[in-house]
């Protein structure tokens, strides 16, 4: 599996010195957000990982190899081209196999990390269980992988274009603690509100840091979440998404959305109905999850 690998000389520096690591995604920027504010952001959320005393290392699949810290002009690439593959786990063997453009999921970039030895990972929101999924099965592989595999995950909830309630459930069938920095409640990527309670509120980093090593040390395997809230000052209230999301929803069943442009297809919606709002909001907050993730992978 080695001979698929490509990983930086920043970064395989950075592996041999056993600095702290912090893995990004490449779906966020390719389906995620328009250019350039992607491409923006990207580069933005590494210098935060940096200035936060770890070493970026943003993950996509480039002609046949799963890549492990990217230069500015490839993140550019994936930020700018139309045609890039959106990547989950299974769809790994196609694109490698093919030596297609290919931006990692939650699912394929944390199974890259691990193949490259990085444990943590920090992204916006993860996939999870669709709402209606009791009809449609719509369930993302991102559960699945954190459930398998021995990356911690900084997230800032979960979207409400997802049922809550069903993804932690999910997520407590799968074993994977949830655990929530600094508040009571479960957020929801745009608001620090969901209406649901954490299954674990910690306040310290170390504390975060010590439950991980935990889990691993138990031979338990898979990830821990880590959901941050958005800070207040960048905040959109969960009743201002709610009807965009409901209308976004409803857009894609009319147009007969499927499969895995589902959650592209609603990101996009959403981003366009709010004025940019809730594009502030996802770019705050990925900013912020960078400085928590960069001070767990050092604490770590
Ligand atoms: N949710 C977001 N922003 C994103 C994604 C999800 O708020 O960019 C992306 C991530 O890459 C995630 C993927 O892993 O969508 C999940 O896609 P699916 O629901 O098709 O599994
Ligand atoms: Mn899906």
């Amino acid at each position: 599996m080695q001979s698929y690998l490509k990983i930086s000389d920043e970064v395989q520096e950075a592996i041999k010195q056993h600095k702290p690591i912090v893995a990004l995604e490449s779906t966020i920027i390719s389906h995620g957000m328009p250019y350039p504010k992607n491409v923006a952001t990207a580069l933005a959320v590494e210098q935060i990982v940096r200035d936060n005393g770890a070493i970026p290392a943003t993950i996509a699949i480039i002609n046949g190899k799963c890549c492990v810290g990217l230069s500015k002009e490839e993140i550019e690439v994936f930020g700018k081209e139309k045609n890039v593959w959106k990547v989950s786990l299974r769809d790994m063997p196609y694109v490698i196999s093919k030596k297609i453009f290919g931006a990692t999921t939650v699912a394929a970039t944390m199974r890259i990390a691990a193949m490259a030895g990085i444990k943590v990972f920090v992204t916006g929101g993860i996939g999870g269980v669709h709402r209606g999924a009791e009809k449609t099965m719509d369930i993302s592989a991102d559960l699945t992988e954190l459930s398998q595999t021995n990356v911690a995950v900084i997230c800032a909830g979960v979207k409400s274009i997802l049922d809550i309630g069903l993804t932690l459930e999910y997520l407590e069938t799968l074993g994977i603690p949830v655990v929530t920095y600094g508040q009571d409640e479960f957020p929801s990527f745009y608001s620090r509100q969901s209406g649901y309670t954490s299954p674990i509120r910690l306040d310290e980093i170390t504390e975060i840091a010590d439950l991980i090593k935990t889990k691993w040390s138990l031979g338990l395997n898979g990830s821990v979440l880590i959901a941050n809230p958005i800070e207040q000052k960048d905040e959109v209230p969960l009743n201002t998404m709610e009807q965009y999301i409901v209308q976004a929803i409803q857009q894609a069943d009319a147009q007969g959305v499927k499969g895995k442009n589902v959650t592209p297809f609603l990101l996009q919606y959403i981003a366009e109905h709010t004025q940019g709002e809730s594009l502030d909001a996802n770019i705050a907050l990925i900013k912020n999850n960078a400085q928590v993730g960069a001070k767990l992978a050092k604490s770590l």
